[in-house]
């Protein structure tokens, strides 16, 4: 199969090409490197040196020998002209698109980062879209949602939709969106136009609202070092279980905001994949727009918290937490109740979030311990923008 991967460079972009070009099927990348000029922007690096791009794939090919070369386009989904193009030469089967602006806490720190999220990403999915209806109408599009334009709302969390009873009439409508801040809204208006596309030109979609994601390795990034992919701890890019992974391993307390006790939806990265390749043997038919809720587990920060310092404890070192006042507007108690069906039904073998994982993990980050620079740590993104 034809597959192209919009976000290529990315933390999960990197390994499903991989995993993917593997199975056999040929993989095509595009990426803008925005994400490398965030980080630039910020001083802020992943944990382990990232090969370039052009780098990243000769490796794979010396190592691999893939029957069908992967290949890369660098470029914008901001400009139409370069993704029209893409789609007419390739002509793909399925387009994982992860190629967003993807932390919600860059989103949060000003007018322009807002505005690069929201513009990077609703205009880039909708250029996308165009290009479809356009050069290959039939593609299916696997776009990367996120759990958080739920939000948390005092209901159950279904995938996607929701039935509704009115006045004594019935619909069933988009799940109500909340999310957590201006990144969480972009996803949301994705999935509002990706749905309004699949109705009216009849696309097929598959919708994947992720939980937070966490993990540093998958079988084939640890290969070479030069197939590592972005593992971030920093305030922006870092997700609470990599932050805490890292703040284990250099001996500093893990930092929980507020009371610890907002509750999240959570997945191993080779669960991502796993999910993705799920998702691309079970599509949806012309039309129809389908959402998946994806993740494993359900924690609290504080729970995790707990789970990290055990396992430092088997591990005989030390741990500590710290309460910060929290950076985020987020409920503190809150009912949280998410359905992830439809993977249980595809059959999604579900990876825990164990005690020996989380050892294995902060034993491999104390071998770079002098590689982690400590000043990109605590969070100074504030919400309210103070
Ligand atoms: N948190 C802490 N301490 C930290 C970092 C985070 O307590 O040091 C808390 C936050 O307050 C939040 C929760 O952990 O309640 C999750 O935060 P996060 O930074 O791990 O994840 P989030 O900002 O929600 O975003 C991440 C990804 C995003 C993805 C999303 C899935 O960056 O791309 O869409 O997870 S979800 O959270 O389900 O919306």
């Amino acid at each position: 199969m034809k597959i192209l991967i919009i976000g290529g460079d990315g933390y999960l972009g990197w390994p499903t090409a991989m995993h993917l070009s593997n199975k056999g099927h040929k993989v095509h990348l595009i990426d803008n490197f925005s994400k490398r000029n965030i980080e630039n922007e910020n001083g802020i690096k992943p944990l382990y040196q990232i090969e370039t791009m052009k780098n990243r794939i000769d490796a794979w090919q010396k190592l691999k020998k893939p029957k069908k070369k992967m290949s890369f386009s660098f470029g914008d989904l901001l400009n139409h002209r370069f993704i029209y193009n893409e789609l007419k030469n390739l002509k793909p089967d399925h387009i994982i698109h992860y190629g967003e602006q993807p932390s919600a806490p860059y989103s949060m720190a000003g007018r322009h980062q807002a505005e690069f999220t929201q513009k990077n990403n609703i205009i880039g999915n909708l250029n996308l879209i165009f290009g479809i209806k356009k050069y290959c109408p039939n593609a299916h599009i696997i776009k990367l949602g996120t759990m958080g334009s739920y939000g948390t709302p005092n209901i159950d969390i279904e995938e996607g939709f929701i039935d509704i009873k009115y006045k004594g009439r019935k619909d069933v409508v988009q799940y109500p969106f909340k999310p957590h801040s201006f990144y969480h809204c972009s996803k949301a208006a994705d999935s509002i136009n990706l749905y309004f596309a699949c109705r009216t030109w009849g696309l097929k979609a598959t919708d994947l609202n992720q939980g937070v994601v966490y993990g540093i390795d998958t079988p084939e990034t640890i290969l070479s070092k030069y197939l590592n992919t972005s593992f971030h701890y920093d305030h922006i890019f870092g997700t609470v279980i990599n932050r805490f992974l890292v703040q284990a391993a250099i001996n500093k307390p893990l930092t929980i905001y507020g009371k610890g006790e907002q509750v999240r939806t959570f997945l191993n990265i080779n669960d991502t994949i796993q999910c993705i390749e799920l998702a691309i043997k079970n599509p949806p038919k012309t039309g129809e727009y389908k959402v998946r809720n994806q993740f494993t587990e359900t924690f609290s920060i504080n729970q995790i918290a707990e789970l990290v310092l055990k396992a430092l404890k088997d591990l005989g070192l030390k741990g500590k937490v710290k309460y910060l006042k929290n950076p985020r507007t987020e409920m503190a108690n809150h009912y949280y109740k998410a359905s992830n069906k439809s993977f249980m039904k595809l059959g999604l073998k579900k990876r825990k979030l164990s005690i020996s994982f989380l050892k294995e993990n902060i034993l491999q980050i104390i071998n770079y311990k002098n590689l982690v620079d400590q000043k990109t740590i605590n969070p100074s993104i504030n919400w309210k923008n103070k």
